[in-house]
């Protein structure tokens, strides 16, 4: 079951610039910063809620690691902006599959790893209204918390 916004991915060209301005102008700071190179991303997670049982929410800062990467081609296209939402599950792979039985595009067999240890896996955009959507259950989601 989805039960709450895990993240929104924001894709950026300069992530220290743009952490700043989230720094400078709302006072959010960093919480993890990771290199995901399966994803082609360097990444900064701004937790907007404070709590600690795997429910926090995010901001999730791009800077694609290479030109041919999902970030960095959608950069090229459309430039800086929001490039995806993460909905947050306790069951990845089972939500995954329920919603791949409604025929919605899952790109991947298997969830991946993404930020902070969790597993991760997205539906294509063009199954859900023009929507890049992430499906998250964070570590401590998975550790059972
Ligand atoms: N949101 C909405 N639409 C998108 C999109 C996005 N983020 N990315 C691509 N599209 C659209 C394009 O505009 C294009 O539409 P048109 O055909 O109408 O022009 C279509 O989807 C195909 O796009 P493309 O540029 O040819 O790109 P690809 O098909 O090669 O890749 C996708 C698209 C979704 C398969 C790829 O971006 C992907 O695999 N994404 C998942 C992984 C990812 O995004 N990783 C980075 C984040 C990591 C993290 O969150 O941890
Ligand atoms: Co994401």
């Amino acid at each position: 079951m989805l039960t709450r916004i895990d993240h929104i991915g924001i894709a950026c060209r300069d992530l220290d610039a743009t952490v700043e301005f989230y720094r400078a102008t709302y006072g959010f700071e960093v919480f993890h910063t990771e290199v995901n190179e399966e994803q082609g991303v360097r990444e900064a997670m701004l937790r907007i809620n404070r709590t600690d049982d795997g429910g926090a929410s995010y901001l999730q800062l791009l800077e694609p690691t290479r030109e041919d990467s999902a970030v960095g081609k959608w950069l090229a296209k459309n430039g800086e902006g929001v490039h995806h939402i993460a909905f947050g599950t306790a069951d990845v792979d089972g939500d995954a599959e329920a919603v791949r039985s409604k025929g919605v595009r899952v790109l991947y067999d298997e969830p991946r790893t993404g930020s902070m240890g969790s597993r991760i896996t997205f539906l294509h955009p063009k199954d859900c209204h023009g929507v890049l959507t992430e499906l998250v259950t964070s570590a401590e989601a998975a550790a059972g918390h």
